[in-house]
């Protein structure tokens, strides 16, 4: 195998998709874990285009979430969190302190939502769409959920499709950098899809149109990296 087809990914070396490679699932590297890294982009900063604007990716990636990225690091330092993979310490985030909350929540959403977009056109699979219509009534139900969820959250936050411990899926979304794996937001469980509708993801081209944003993003969606969080969190 070539050297090129290999990607670093939470700090383990792992088989990298052939094509625009995505990143691996967060969650699948959890068994392997060996210390917080700040993942590599599957793809260019204009490769979510007309949806999502160059210019945009450019400063979010490069400059919110490395902000995120190395204030938590710094933190996780101090609090001895180097080793500890993101989910435990979401679990426990209650005895950290705001810095790990806001900095680590920013870390580690933003990882979930550059892997759950791509610029190649995505199908759901038949498995999860029907979980989806065993949970939501219809597909169309859950679309409309997660929509309103995104437009309506208050301020900076994040709209969630997660799978909660009996294996049901649920729409929520959260202020800030929360997110459904800490011990302190109302429904818990493992994130399978997010979109951040913190103003920097999109006011640039979209100005103060967030439900243009959040309708467009269905176009984007990488349904495979979806699924795959989805299969993993069913064990
Ligand atoms: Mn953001």
């Amino acid at each position: 195998m070539k050297r090129r087809n290999f990607i670093t990914v939470l700090g383990t070396t792992v088989l990298a998709a052939p094509v625009l490679g995505s990143l691996t699932s967060a969650a699948a590297e959890q068994k392997t874990f060996s210390g917080h890294v700040f993942p590599e982009l599957g793809y260019a900063f204009n490769a979510l285009e007309p949806y999502i604007d160059a210019r945009t990716m450019e400063l979010h990636y490069g400059k919110h979430h490395r902000g995120y990225y190395d204030k938590f690091m710094a933190a996780a330092e101090s609090a001895n969190l180097l080793k500890t993979p993101m989910p435990e310490i979401f679990a426990q985030v209650s005895k950290y302190s705001e810095t790990i909350r806001n900095n680590g929540g920013g870390y580690y959403n933003h990882l979930l939502f550059w892997e759950n977009m791509t610029p190649q056109k995505s199908e759901i699979s038949s498995a999860l769409k029907a979980a989806i219509v065993k949970d939501f009534g219809s597909y169309e139900e859950f679309v409309r959920q997660f929509s309103t969820a995104a437009k309506t959250q208050f301020g900076s936050g994040w709209a969630w499709l997660s799978v909660d411990r009996n294996k049901k899926l649920f729409v929520s979304s959260t202020p800030n950098q929360d997110n459904p794996l800490m011990d302190i937001v109302a429904q818990r469980g493992v994130p399978l899809l997010a979109l951040d509708v913190w103003e920097h993801a999109y006011y640039l081209h979209y100005q103060n149109r967030r439900p243009d944003y959040v309708d467009n993003f269905w176009n984007i969606i990488n349904w495979q990296v979806v699924d795959s969080r989805y299969q993993k969190a069913l064990g």
